[in-house]
């Protein structure tokens, strides 16, 4: 492997080759539920590069761990602890390549950071509408290894809705240059869908023309107490009638969740936090005016006030106020985090159904393990819960997850599939979900997931047993 490392530096630059060193940026994963150790950490600088790393790992047999700005859930862009396995970092590719307004695309490197494509494309007068928490460091191209969803996605879909085209590195080191930028093209299979949600198991995307929209003349937000699940499902269906498209967002966050964000964040102001069950996180996007979208709003949350669906309700003023609600929302993660090792589910289920999941899992979860906490929050508007379990008040964490984990996922995915739901609705499936996935996806979906793989990628070079293992 020394005359690989060797090959390696020939082909990126020696300083683009890490063997030495703190490299636990590259070898952890951001939950911290697994350390690895990579046998190098290469950082190429080109798509040229890129193809030229993949041949000579597949020439000495060594797997790679594609790699972004390594925030995946799942352990999906470690290395596992063998000393084997190559970590292929983009984030020196960060060029936009180009923005071309009249067809309303970007086209950029797979390493540019999200808030930066964000910023680029408001530079150029337009919108690019994928929002995650993650944004100042995922990249691109994890967002479309994992089809990342995000905040947005009730008004512009998941990362593969924002997608045209793909520029891919191959398993056998070719390059696919498929940076189409067109809205539709039926010439046979759709190439670029496979890639992406593939978690870097079927190939190493380099580049992608991404969508951009016009910006909108105005976006508000507010914040409801909702009493309980099944309101918070009505008031998505008024937000829905009163709102049309201009709805791009709907949250929701159990109070248990929002006290943890009031206990490790003490400066944040959570509104109704400790009066309401559920709060709720509603935004609108308007081509109009200010007033128009005010005026829209008022209207919804009358009609839910009367209703009974919200007990109260503030819509942010100015943008200041409306990122500090964003913000409260978007730091539950961390929040969960600074409570302890969690257990994390980012299932989906039909949102009407959501309640009756909720009321049952929970109630099924407290009967099997005493005081356990429910960490309930996230996308309804999509039917994605992040049905989080933490340990017990006062439970060592880190014997809590070696002892219950297998347990509370069983339960909990044994619920999904009997309310008609997956097991992952963003975050994949990674290292973390590889034994569970057979339990709960068809074997025919298993069996032609496992022909995809192998006949991409032959020598299983590519992210080895994580997604499918073979
Ligand atoms: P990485 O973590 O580096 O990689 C993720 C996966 O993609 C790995 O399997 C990796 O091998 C593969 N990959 C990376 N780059 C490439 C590439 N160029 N080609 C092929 N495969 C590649 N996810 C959501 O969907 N919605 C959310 O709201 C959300 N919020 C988050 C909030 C926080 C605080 C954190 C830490 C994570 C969140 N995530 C969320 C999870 C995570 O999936 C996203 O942050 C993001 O999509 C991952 O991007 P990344 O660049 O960090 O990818
Ligand atoms: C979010 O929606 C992310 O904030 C992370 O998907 C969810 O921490 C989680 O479970
Ligand atoms: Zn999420």
């Amino acid at each position: 492997m020394t005359e690989l490392i060797a090959q390696l530096k020939a082909a990126v630059g020696a300083a683009h080759v890490l063997t030495e060193g703190d490299l636990s940026a590259y070898e952890q994963d951001w939950r911290k539920r697994r350390r690895g150790k990579a046998l190098a950490v290469v950082r190429p600088g080109s798509t040229a590069e890129v193809a030229a790393v993949v041949r000579l790992c597949a020439a000495a047999g060594a797997p790679i761990v594609p790699q972004g700005g390594n925030t995946s859930m799942v352990v999906g862009s470690v290395p596992d602890a063998s000393g084997r396995e190559v970590v292929l970092n983009l984030t020196r590719m960060n060029r936009i390549r180009a923005i071309d307004a009249g067809n309303l695309t970007m086209t950029v490197d797979a390493g540019c950071v999200l808030q930066n494509l964000q910023q680029a494309a408001e530079d150029a007068g337009f919108l690019f509408p994928l929002s995650l928490a993650a944004e100042g460091s995922c990249t691109i191209g994890g967002n479309l290894g994992t089809n990342a969803g995000g905040t947005q996605v009730v008004r512009y879909g998941n990362t593969r809705e924002l997608c045209l085209g793909l520029e891919v590195v191959t398993a056998q080191g070719e390059v696919w240059e498929g940076l189409s930028g067109l809205r539709k093209d039926n010439t046979g299979y759709d190439l670029r869908d496979l890639f992406i949600g593939s978690e870097g198991t079927l190939g190493i995307i380099t580049a992608a023309t991404m969508k951009l929209y016009p910006l909108p003349a105005a976006q508000l937000t507010a914040w409801a107490a909702v009493p309980s699940l099944e309101h918070a499902v009505k008031l998505l269906g008024l937000a829905h009638k009163y709102l049309g498209a201009g709805l791009t967002g709907f949250e929701v966050m159990g109070q248990f969740a929002l006290s943890l964000v009031v206990k490790h964040m003490p400066q944040l102001r959570v509104p109704f936090q400790a009066d309401s069950p559920y709060c709720a996180l509603l935004e609108v996007s308007d081509t109009e005016s200010e007033p128009h979208a005010r005026a829209q709003f008022e209207r919804l949350l009358e009609a839910a006030l009367e209703d009974g669906c919200a007990t109260d309700a503030v819509v942010a003023e100015n943008i200041a106020q409306a990122r500090a609600l964003w913000h409260v929302r978007e730091n539950i993660p961390l929040a969960q985090a600074q409570e302890g090792l969690n257990i994390k589910h980012d299932i989906s289920i039909p949102v009407s159904r959501i309640p009756d999941f909720c009321a049952e899992t929970d109630a099924l979860l407290a009967r099997e393990i005493a005081g356990v906490r429910l960490v309930n929050f996230g996308h309804l508007g999509d039917g994605n819960l992040h049905y989080n379990v933490q340990a017990p008040e006062g439970g060592d964490p880190v014997a809590f997850l070696r002892e219950q984990e297998a347990k509370v996922n069983g339960l909990v995915y044994d619920q999904v599939k009997k309310f008609g739901g997956s097991i992952s609705a963003e975050h994949g499936i990674g290292a973390l979900k590889v034994d569970s996935l057979p339990k709960y996806k068809s074997p025919v979906a298993l069996d032609m997931m496992r022909a995809l793989k192998r006949a991409l990628d032959p020598q299983n070079l590519l992210n080895p047993g994580r997604v499918v293992a073979l």
